[in-house]
C-alpha cells in the first residue's frame, strides 16, 4: 500500500503517452529513480485493494504499462491513469467490467476519470512552479553562487537575496543547500511542499540538468540546478534575447557531469600556476622594492588566458591581439606571450641606458609581438599585446581597431583566423566610460571584431577603493549586458572552475562571434602596488586575505589527493622554473642597453629597412597627371547607370561637381576625392570614419548614393574608380569621439599602406578623445617606438555659430608639438622639410585651398615614414566660390605648400610693403577682401603658413627677408590666448633672430572659443581686420 501510493505519487505529472516514449528509453534509469522515492512517507493507505505484499506486482504492472499501456488489463489502464493524472486516494481504482458483455452503462461506468479529474489544477500548478523554479536558477542562480574565495562581498553587491531562490547569505556554508530546500518547499515561493520533493516531474525543453533523463524527483531538479548555477560559477545570460544562445549556455553549464578534466589536463593547468605564482615570487625576491603590479591572488590568469588561447587555436585562430592594465602585466608578457625573461628582467635594472630615440615608458605599459607554435594544438599563433597608456581601459578600442585592421588585411570576414582578448580591472571596467562606448562597436558592421573575450581581474578593490563605493551596479561587469554578452562569474580559487568557464567563452566566441565576459573573481594579496599598505584602509579584508592559502598550494593538494600528481612531481615542476627565472637573470646581467624596439606590438614588415629606418628621406611630388585628375572628378559626379534613383537635390550637386571638372577645378570635396581615389589606384586602403561622414556633416561630401526606393540600396562610386584599386571604406560611425578615435588609431597601427582618417563632427568635439590624442597619438612615437600615421580631420572657424562650433583647439594641438621654439634649425640641411617631419611628434596642418588639402593628404602616404596629421578642416570654405584650385596646381611635379606666399602685387614691389601679415586658414578670405575694400594690395603682403608644425622656419625667413620694410604681425580670428598665437610668435622671432617684433592682430583672450552673439561676432571680426590693416595701429607700442 504504502509504497505502491508512493509510485502514484511520483507518476501523477506525467502523462501516459509521454512516460512511454521516456522510460521505455531508459528503463535502468527509470528504476533508479523510482528506488529513490521508496522512502516516501505519505498517507496512502486508501485504495482497499492492495497491500503491502502486493506491491511488487503492481510495480511489475506499472512498468508493463508504461511500455505499453495496452499490455495490461484495461482496469490496471485506468488506475494508472487516473492516479498519474491526480486522482485522490481512493478514487483512482474501477472495479473490472463483468464478464458479461455490459450494458451501456457499465461501459460508461469505466471511462477514465481523467477528464473529470479534480487535481488537474493542481497538477498544472505545481508543473509551472517547477518550470519557475528552473528559471529561477537560469536567472537568479549566481547570486548565490559562491563566487569570492574570500567569502566577504561575493563579487554581487546587490545585498538582497532571491526570495526564492535563497535563505541563507551564508553562502560557503554547504548546509545552505539543505536550509535552502526547506525554505523553498515550506511555506515556499512557488506553492510546493516538501511532499513534492520526491515527485517527479517532466523537465522541460530549456533545462538540460535531465541529461539522458527527460523526468526527475524536485529533490533531484534543485539538486542539480545547484550544482549548475550556485558553486564556483555564476552564469548571467538569461537576458540574451536570443532562444539558440540561451540553450547553448544551458547546455553548458547544465548538462550533468559536463565539467569533466583529463589528469593531462589538470597537471598542465598545475604546471601553468606553477609558472603564475612562482614569476611572481621571483620577482619580489629580487626587486622587493620595485613596483610591477603583481598578480598574487589572481595567478589562475595565466593559465585562464592560456586556456582561450589553446581553444581558440583549436577552433581556427591563429592571431589573438591581448589589451590589458597593469596588474599582472609582466606576467602575461612572460608566460602568454612568452617574451624572453631576462628581456623582463633588465627592465629593473635603473643602470641600462634606452638604446631608440624616444623617451620610453614603465615596464608595465609596454606592448609586445611574438609568433610561436601553440604547444597544445601545434598550430602557429601570433600573439600581441598593445602597449598602453596609464589611462585605463583607454586601450580597448584600440585593441580592437588593430584587431579590425588584421582582419581587414587577411581576408578575415567573420572574425575566425584574428580575435582580441581584453583584460579589464573590476574599478575601471564599471567606472570608465570608454568600455561601454568599446561595446557599443561590437557589433557595429563597419567595426565589428566579431567577438571579444573579456577577463575581469575583479579584485574586488580598486586602489584603496572598496567596490562599495565604487560603482552602482551588482557587478563590475553589468555593462556587457547591454550588447548581450554573457557574463561567467567564477571563484578564482576553483581553478577548474576557471578553466571550464574559460573554454566556453572560446566556444562561444568561435560559435556566435560575439563578445562573451570572464569574471575572475579573486583577491589581491598585496596593495595597490607591492609598497602600498592595504590595511589603511581594507582592514577587514586583509585580515581575510592573510589567512588565505595560494591557489597553487591549494590545488596542489587537491590533485596530490586525488593521486593526479605525487607531492615530488610537484616539487620538481617548481624547481625547474625556478632554475629556468634564475638562469635568465644571470643572462639579464649581460644586456648592456634597453630596446624599446623589442618591445614594438605592430612592426612593419618591409616598410622600414632591417635596422628600423626610413628607406629614403625624401618625399615624391604629389601632383597626379590631367587624366587620373579628369577620370576620378568623373567618377565622383557620376550616379550608377541603371535602378538607381538619385534624389534631385543630390544630382544638382553632382552636377556641378561635373561643372568643376570640365573646368579643371576642385572644391573642397573633390580634392578629397582625387586624393582617395589616386591613392587608391596605389593600393593603398583608405578608411574614413566618424560621425556622419558619409555624407559629411555638411553635406559636401556625399560619397554613398542612396536609392530613393529601395531601403540599404547604396552606390560608393569611389569602390569603381579602378580595375584592382585598394578597397575604401566609409563608415558613419557610433556617436562617440574617445571610443571611434581609438579604434581608428588602432586600425591604423596595423599597416602603414592605409590612410586612416577620423573626422569630428565639429573640431571641438575631439575633446571627449583628448585620452587617445594626450596619450597615444601625441607621445606614441616617443613611448613606444611606434608610428602611427592616422590623419585627424577636425572642422574648425569661427563663422559665428557660438561658443561650441567654432574652435577645434589649435593650441591644443600646437602646444603639444616637440619643436623648440627659440632654437632656428639648421636651414641648409639637405631634405631639411623631410628631416623636420621626420623629427617631430605630429604634423599639423591648415590649409587654406582645396589643392593644398589634396597634396597633403597624399603626401602623407607617400612619405616614408609615418606621423599622425592634425587637419584643421573648413566650414564655409567647402562652398566658398575663391576656395577653389585650379588642375594646373595639382599637376605632375606639384606639391603640399608648407608657406604660401604673397603672390598679388606687394610681392611685386617688395619694397613698398610696410606690413607683412602673418595667417593660417580661413582668415586669408577675410584678409584679401578687407584688403582689396581698403586698396591696400601694395602696402600689406599676406602670407599664409599652411603647415604650422613643423614649423617652416626656412620657407618663413625667405618671406621675411623679401620684405626688408614691412613690419610684421600675427592674424588670427580666434582668440589671442587661442588659435596659433602662442605657438607661432616665439618662432618667428627665432626665425629672424628677434630682429623685430611680431604683432598681433586678432580676438582678445577669452575664457569661451566665440562669443554665442552673431553681432558681437561680426564686430570682433571688423576690430582684427582694422587692426591689420591700420598701419599705425602699432606705432604706439614701439
Ligand atoms: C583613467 C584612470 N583613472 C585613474 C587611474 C589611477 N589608477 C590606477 S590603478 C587604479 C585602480 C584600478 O582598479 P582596478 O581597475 O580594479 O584594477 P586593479 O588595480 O585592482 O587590478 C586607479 C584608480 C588610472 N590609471 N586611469
Ligand atoms: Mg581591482
Amino acid at each position: 500500500m504504502f509504497h505502491l501510493r508512493t509510485c502514484a505519487a511520483k507518476l501523477r505529472p506525467l502523462t501516459a503517452s509521454q512516460t512511454v516514449r521516456t522510460f521505455s528509453q531508459n528503463r535502468p534509469a527509470a528504476a533508479r529513480t523510482f528506488g529513490q522515492v521508496r522512502g516516501y512517507t505519505a498517507p496512502v493507505a486508501a485504495e482497499p485493494f492492495l497491500s503491502g505484499t502486493s506491491s511488487n506486482y503492481v510495480e511489475e504492472m506499472y512498468y508493463a504499462w508504461l511500455e505499453n499501456p495496452k499490455s495490461v488489463h484495461k482496469s490496471w489502464d485506468i488506475f494508472f491513469r487516473n492516479t498519474n493524472a491526480g486522482a485522490p486516494p481512493g478514487t483512482a481504482y474501477q472495479s473490472p467490467l463483468p464478464l458479461s458483455p455490459g450494458s451501456l452503462s457499465t461501459v460508461a461506468r469505466v471511462q477514465p476519470l481523467v477528464e473529470a479529474q479534480p487535481n488537474v489544477d493542481k497538477l498544472v500548478e505545481d508543473h509551472l512552479a517547477v518550470q519557475s523554479l528552473i528559471r529561477a536558477y537560469q536567472i537568479r542562480g549566481h547570486h548565490v553562487a559562491q563566487l569570492d574565495p574570500l567569502g566577504i562581498l561575493d563579487a554581487d553587491l546587490d545585498s538582497s537575496v532571491p526570495a526564492d531562490i535563497i535563505s541563507s547569505t551564508d553562502k560557503l556554508d554547504l548546509a545552505v543547500f539543505k536550509e535552502r530546500l526547506r525554505m523553498l518547499t515550506v511555506g515556499g515561493f512557488y506553492g510546493l511542499d516538501e511532499s513534492d520533493l520526491d515527485k517527479v516531474f517532466h523537465l522541460p525543453t530549456t533545462t538540460f540538468i535531465g541529461g539522458q533523463e527527460s523526468a526527475l524527483p524536485l529533490r533531484e531538479i534543485i539538486r542539480r540546478l545547484e550544482m549548475a548555477y550556485c558553486q564556483h560559477i555564476g552564469v548571467e545570460f538569461m537576458f540574451i534575447n536570443d532562444l539558440e544562445q540561451c540553450q547553448w549556455i544551458r547546455q553548458k553549464f547544465e548538462t550533468p557531469g559536463i565539467m569533466q578534466f583529463t589528469n593531462e589536463e589538470k597537471r598542465t593547468l598545475l604546471a601553468r600556476l606553477v609558472r603564475s605564482t612562482r614569476f611572481e615570487d621571483f620577482l619580489q625576491r629580487k626587486w622587493s622594492s620595485e613596483k610591477r603590479f603583481g598578480l598574487e591572488g589572481c595567478e589562475v590568469l595565466i593559465p585562464a588566458l592560456k586556456t582561450i588561447i589553446d581553444k581558440s587555436s583549436e577552433n581556427g585562430v591563429d592571431y589573438v591581439i591581448m589589451g590589458m592594465p597593469h596588474r599582472g602585466r609582466l606576467n602575461v608578457l612572460a608566460n602568454v606571450i612568452r617574451k624572453e625573461l631576462e628581456q623582463i628582467f633588465c627592465q629593473f635594472d635603473s643602470k641600462l641606458e634606452a638604446a631608440d630615440e624616444g623617451s620610453g615608458d614603465v615596464k608595465y605599459h609596454l606592448g609586445m609581438y611574438h609568433r610561436r607554435i601553440n604547444r597544445v594544438t601545434d598550430r602557429n599563433i601570433t600573439l600581441s599585446l598593445v602597449a598602453n597608456p596609464s589611462h585605463l581601459e583607454a586601450a580597448d578600442p584600440v585593441v580592437m581597431g588593430k584587431t579590425k585592421a588584421e582582419q581587414f588585411y587577411c581576408g578575415d570576414t567573420e572574425g575566425k583566423k584574428v580575435m582580441s582578448i581584453l583584460l579589464h580591472g573590476d574599478a575601471a571596467f564599471a567606472g570608465q566610460g570608454i568600455v561601454y562606448e568599446t561595446f557599443h562597436l561590437s557589433d557595429l558592421p563597419s567595426y565589428t571584431t566579431h567577438g571579444t573575450v573579456h577577463v575581469v581581474v575583479n579584485n574586488q578593490i580598486g586602489f584603496t577603493t572598496d567596490p562599495r563605493m565604487a560603482r552602482s551596479s551588482p557587478y563590475p561587469t553589468d555593462v556587457a549586458r547591454v550588447v548581450n554578452a554573457p557574463i561567467f562569474h567564477v571563484n578564482a580559487d576553483d581553478p577548474e572552475a576557471v578553466m571550464y568557464v574559460c573554454k566556453v567563452a572560446a566556444e562561444w566566441r568561435s560559435t556566435f562571434h560575439k563578445d562573451v565576459v570572464v569574471d575572475l573573481v579573486c583577491y589581491r594579496r598585496n596593495g595597490h602596488n607591492e609598497m602600498d599598505e592595504p590595511m589603511f584602509t581594507q582592514p577587514l579584508m586583509y585580515k581575510q586575505i592573510r589567512k588565505q592559502k595560494p591557489v597553487l598550494q591549494k590545488y596542489a593538494e587537491l590533485l596530490v589527493s586525488q593521486g593526479v600528481v605525487n607531492q615530488p612531481e610537484y616539487e620538481e615542476e617548481i624547481s625547474k622554473y625556478d632554475k629556468i627565472c634564475e638562469e635568465a637573470f644571470t643572462r639579464s646581467k649581460d644586456e648592456k642597453i634597453l630596446h624599446i624596439k623589442h618591445w614594438l606590438d605592430s612592426p612593419w614588415p618591409g616598410f622600414f629597412t632591417l635596422d628600423g629606418q626610413p628607406r629614403s628621406m625624401t618625399c615624391p611630388p604629389t601632383g597626379l597627371t590631367e587624366d587620373i585628375l579628369t577620370h576620378i572628378g568623373n567618377v565622383a559626379s557620376s550616379v550608377p547607370v541603371e535602378n538607381f534613383t538619385i534624389h534631385g537635390g543630390l544630382s544638382r550637386i553632382l552636377k556641378t561637381r561635373g561643372e568643376l571638372v570640365k573646368n579643371r577645378t576642385v572644391d573642397w570635396a573633390l580634392a578629397e576625392y582625387m586624393a582617395f581615389g589616386s591613392l587608391l589606384k596605389e593600393g593603398i586602403h583608405i578608411r574614413l570614419s566618424g560621425q556622419d561622414v558619409e555624407r559629411g556633416t555638411f553635406s559636401h561630401r556625399h560619397h554613398v548614393l542612396h536609392d530613393q526606393n529601395v531601403d540599404k540600396k547604396t552606390c560608393i562610386p569611389m569602390n569603381h574608380l579602378w580595375p584592382n584599386q585598394a578597397p575604401y571604406t566609409v563608415c558613419n560611425s557610433s556617436l562617440s569621439e574617445y571610443g571611434v578615435l581609438g579604434f581608428e588609431l588602432g586600425f591604423a597601427m596595423a599597416s602603414p599602406n592605409a590612410l586612416v582618417l577620423w573626422e569630428a563632427q565639429f573640431g571641438d568635439f575631439h575633446n571627449t578623445a583628448q585620452c587617445i590624442i594626450d596619450q597615444f597619438i601625441c607621445p606614441g612615437q616617443a613611448k613606444w617606438v611606434r608610428q602611427n600615421g592616422i590623419v585627424l580631420l577636425l572642422p574648425h572657424g569661427m563663422e559665428g555659430m557660438g561658443p561650441e562650433h567654432s574652435s577645434a583647439r589649435p593650441e591644443r594641438f600646437l602646444q603639444m608639438c616637440n619643436d623648440d621654439p627659440d632654437v632656428l634649425p639648421n636651414l641648409e640641411e639637405a631634405n631639411f622639410d623631410i628631416n623636420q617631419l621626420y623629427d617631430c611628434n605630429w604634423i599639423v596642418v591648415n590649409c587654406s585651398t582645396p589643392g593644398n588639402f589634396f597634396h597633403v593628404l597624399r603626401r602623407q602616404i607617400l612619405l616614408p615614414f609615418r606621423k599622425p596629421l592634425i587637419i584643421f578642416t573648413p566650414k564655409s570654405l567647402l562652398r566658398h566660390p575663391e576656395a577653389r584650385t585650379s588642375f594646373d596646381e595639382m599637376l605632375s611635379g606639384t606639391h603640399f605648400q608648407r608657406v604660401i606666399p604673397e603672390d598679388g602685387l606687394a610681392a611685386q614691389n617688395p619694397a613698398n610693403v610696410r606690413r607683412l601679415l602673418f595667417c593660417t586658414g580661413k582668415v586669408y578670405y577675410d584678409l584679401t577682401r578687407e584688403r582689396k575694400a581698403r586698396g591696400m594690395a601694395e602696402q600689406v603682403a599676406i602670407t599664409r603658413i599652411e603647415q604650422l608644425s613643423p614649423f617652416p622656419f626656412d620657407l618663413l625667413l625667405q618671406e621675411v627677408r623679401k620684405y626688408p620694410n614691412a613690419e610684421l604681425a600675427w592674424c588670427q580670428e580666434e582668440h589671442k590666448n587661442q588659435g596659433y598665437y602662442d605657438y607661432v610668435k616665439p618662432r618667428l622671432r627665432t626665425t629672424i633672430s628677434r630682429a623685430k617684433p611680431v604683432w598681433y592682430a586678432g580676438r582678445d583672450p577669452a575664457a569661451a572659443p566665440a562669443t554665442g552673439n552673431k553681432k558681437t561676432h561680426l564686430t570682433e571680426l571688423q576690430r582684427l581686420l582694422d587692426t591689420a590693416f591700420d598701419l599705425d595701429a602699432f606705432k604706439n607700442f614701439s
